[in-house]
């Protein structure tokens, strides 16, 4: 029979990403969505899936909302990806951010508890309840540090989902999954504002781009291969919480280094910190400057993740490595900007 799947956070990068899979295997997959107007769609319809997933109106701060809709799709499977995601905007608006990603899943936890209990779910849990790091790599077993007001309520979206497991032998799950970019990632992340911002210097519609702490590290991996390692969570006998990560950790320079190298640049370092500048070794010219203004009051400084028991119980492996992702990123956003100019003439 038919499974059917609700996917919150349906016009994020990862909902586009795991309807198109569930729809490929079969799945009825409703997409729930906040109502924040028509163009936000546009994932969904690059995907070419916009008129195959059932979009339902759900905002997880209503709990009246939230149990209407769990009645009237019933699903098998629910899939948590809705959050305030982004690391910056949660120190200006860390309650809003706590009420969506804490209470926002203890209200979908709670809805299921009474009307759906069977149903599988996945909470979108992040390597950045890691935070400042007790040891690397880091695993399921490593103590949790969050470093921001989103780490801190992913935290306790972590917790309750693994307290309803516990308490109510749902079939609950956690995925700690360190970051995962793709040409469909926002472009306040700093892949995407790169990316892009490297197709419009190209084109000559940006002289360069301002970035913040360029010496950070994150465990970068491809969108697309995260969201199966979801699924495979749900398809499990017993429920659990995984790690997924690529095992490799880079810095935001390297990434930049690298996005500039697809688009024919080679970019020479001068200076550190704020004082920072990326020079187009060719021409000198600056491309890519720092600005204190995109440094957090604090930050996560390096992760990388140890995948090892997704990778034995999920069979999951990362397979896009860094210098594919930061290329097909870039070649994508070139093709974008393209299309942009071509349009407008
Ligand atoms: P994303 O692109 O920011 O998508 C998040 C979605 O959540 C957006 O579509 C947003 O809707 C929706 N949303 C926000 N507030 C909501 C509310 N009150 N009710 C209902 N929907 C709401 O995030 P992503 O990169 O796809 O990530 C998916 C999930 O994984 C998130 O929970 C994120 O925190 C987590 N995560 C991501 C990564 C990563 O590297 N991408 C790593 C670890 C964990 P609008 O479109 O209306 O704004
Ligand atoms: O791209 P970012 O904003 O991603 P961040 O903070 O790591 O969070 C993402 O990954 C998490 C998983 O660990 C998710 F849970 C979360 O939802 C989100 O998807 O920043 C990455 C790094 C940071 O250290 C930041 O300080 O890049 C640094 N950075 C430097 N310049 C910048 C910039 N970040 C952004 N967004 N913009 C900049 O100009």
């Amino acid at each position: 029979m038919k499974k059917t799947a609700l996917i919150t956070g349906i016009r994020g990068q990862d909902g586009g990403y795991l309807a198109k899979m569930l729809l490929e295997k079969g799945y009825e997959v409703y997409g729930a969505d906040r109502r924040s107007g028509e163009t936000g769609f546009w994932r969904l319809k690059e995907l070419a899936i916009y008129e195959d997933v059932k979009i339902v109106y759900m905002d997880l701060l209503e709990l009246t909302n939230v149990m209407k809709i769990i009645e009237k799709v019933k699903p098998d499977e629910v899939y948590n990806l809705a959050a305030q995601s982004f690391v910056q905007a949660s120190f200006d608006q860390p309650l809003l951010t706590s009420d969506i990603n804490s209470l926002g899943v203890l209200r979908l936890l709670e809805s299921l508890r009474v009307i759906q209990p069977d149903a599988k779910f996945y909470q979108a849990s992040t390597s950045e309840m890691f935070g400042k790091v007790e040891h690397s790599p880091q695993t399921e077993a490593t103590p949790f540090h969050p470093r921001s007001p989103y780490g801190v309520s992913k935290l306790f979206g972590h917790w309750i989902t693994v307290n309803y497991r516990e308490s109510y032998g749902m079939f609950c799950c956690s995925g700690l999954l360190f970051n995962h970019e793709s040409p469909l990632r926002g472009l306040e992340f700093v892949t995407r504002k790169i990316s892009y911002s490297v197709g419009r210097i190209l084109y000559g519609l940006q002289n360069k781009v301002v970035l913040g702490n360029v010496d950070a590290k994150r465990d970068w991996g491809y969108a697309p291969e995260y969201v199966e390692a979801m699924h495979l969570m749900l398809q499990q006998s017993n429920p659990d919480d995984y790690l997924i990560a690529t095992g490799e950790s880079h810095s935001i320079r390297e990434f930049a280094e690298l996005a500039f190298k697809t688009a024919g640049y080679q970019i020479e370092w001068k200076g550190d910190g704020v004082n920072t500048t990326g020079i187009d070794r060719k021409t000198g010219k600056v491309l890519i400057a720092v600005n204190k203004e995109f440094y957090r009051p604090a930050e996560v400084d390096a992760l990388i993740g140890r995948a090892e028991k997704s990778s034995k119980t999920l069979g999951w492996k990362p397979k896009i490595t860094f210098a594919e992702l930061a290329a097909l990123m870039v070649e994508a956003d070139i093709k974008r900007v393209e299309t942009e100019i071509s349009t407008r003439k």
